[in-house]
């Protein structure tokens, strides 16, 4: 089957048809990031319920003397991901690094956000690197230990056998002497969790929707997006929100040739977002040949910025 697709489908065809043919139908989240996914991204991280990106991004800035401290001054910045507008120039001021590699599969985008860097900390050297930083992307060369970024608690999106995966990758690419600043969202209330992934303005619906629009743009589909509504719902013992499109009525529609059929409530799961204690985090660090060296957090406890060490 996955031969038989990859010869006339893209990736996001292929992920699209496979994932709609289980039982419980998938897309996988990184499917979300087209332009206008990106954009509604955008749009979330400034809402009033979703505190991660202000939580993370108030850290860094309280603590930026003592995070550098422990993540090491004077060293390459290795960010897995564009990087933000935000959060990026706080670790790279702290530890006055003199070169800073981005790593992201948009190359439009790393090219924006570096144009915007430069303007904040202009005698840093940027090495952007295009490509999916969950494969081991070739790093330059560099004289002396490296740093890694990992904020925004992605690592909540990864299964954690994927997490685990990924962060040993990250050890792996680093080498030895590395050190990496991790933002994990933490475990919290779940109306507070709840909202933050179905606020009030609808902006995360959308963008929960659009990976439906996308597949009407992209893969030549056919399907009644507003038979469609957005659900977030946290699941404790798994310790994460997932993220489902559930169909309000009986339906019917095709996707690159294929036709589907959902029932009345049955849903495509599109997003796990977990969510990780501090003693959780130490223990994946140990898991991934990380050792834990500090840890930050606000006085509520909702976010958290861990730096290890190789
Ligand atoms: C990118 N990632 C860390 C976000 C999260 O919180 O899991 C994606 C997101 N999904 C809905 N809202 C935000």
């Amino acid at each position: 089957m996955a031969e038989l697709l990859a010869e006339v489908l893209d990736d996001f065809g292929q992920a699209a048809v496979t994932g709609l043919s289980q039982k419980q139908k998938t897309i996988p989240a990184r499917f979300f990031y087209d332009d206008r996914g990106s954009a509604l991204f955008e749009e979330i991280t400034q809402l009033p319920e979703y505190y991660v990106t202000r939580t993370e991004a108030a850290l860094l800035k309280r603590h930026a003397s003592e995070i550098a401290r422990s993540a090491g001054h004077g060293r390459p910045v290795v960010e897995f991901g564009a990087g933000s507008a935000t959060k990026t120039p706080i670790l790279l001021k702290a530890t006055e690094a003199p070169v800073y590699v981005p790593i992201d599969i948009s190359g439009d985008f790393l090219l924006e956000s570096m144009e915007a860097l430069k303007q904040t900390v202009p005698d840093l050297e940027i090495v952007p690197l295009a490509g999916d930083f969950t494969e081991e992307v070739a790093l330059p060369e560099f004289d002396g230990p490296v740093t890694g970024f990992f904020p925004g608690s992605t690592i909540g999106n990864f299964d954690h056998a994927r997490a685990l995966d990924l962060l040993r990758q990250f050890r792996g690419q680093l080498g030895d002497g590395a050190r990496l600043v991790i933002g994990m969202d933490t475990r919290k209330n779940p109306r507070m969790l709840e909202a933050a992934y179905d606020d009030s303005a609808g902006v995360t619906a959308a963008f929960n929707l659009n990976l439906l629009e996308r597949m009407n743009r992209e893969l030549d589909a056919d399907i009644p997006v507003d038979a469609f509504e957005h659900r977030a719902v946290w699941h404790d013992a798994l310790g994460r929100i997932e993220m489902h499109l559930a169909a309000t009525r009986p339906v019917t529609f095709r996707v690159a040739g294929r036709t589907f059929s959902m029932e009345a409530g049955e849903t495509i799961h599109t997003e796990n977002s977990h969510k990780y204690t501090p003693e959780e985090a130490r223990l994946m660090a140990r898991a991934s040949g990380w050792e834990p060296l500090s840890y930050w957090s606000d006085e509520d406890g909702i976010f958290g910025v861990h730096v290890w060490a190789a």
